[in-house]
């Protein structure tokens, strides 16, 4: 199991939080995922050791949101 900390721009309310929180869900190999709305970034826990970003920022770029980086 892994972890990264994505900093994500764009999400103002819960309902942004929730659907960056779905949209990374969704996504194959990933084990769970926590949006902190204050401190802009989405916690995802991953099954395996990931090192390809693109698939991430993708689906919150699809969601509406930007991932900027991680942390
Ligand atoms: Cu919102």
């Amino acid at each position: 199991m892994s972890e990264i900390n994505f900093i994500v721009e764009g999400m103002k309310c819960g309902h942004c939080a929730a659907s960056v929180e779905k949209a990374l869900q969704s996504l194959q190999g990933v084990e769970s995922v926590k949006v902190n709305l204050d401190e802009e970034i989405a916690r995802v826990e991953l099954q395996d050791e990931e090192t390809d970003m693109s698939r991430f920022k993708q689906a919150v770029k699809e969601a509406g949101y930007k991932i900027v980086g991680t942390k």
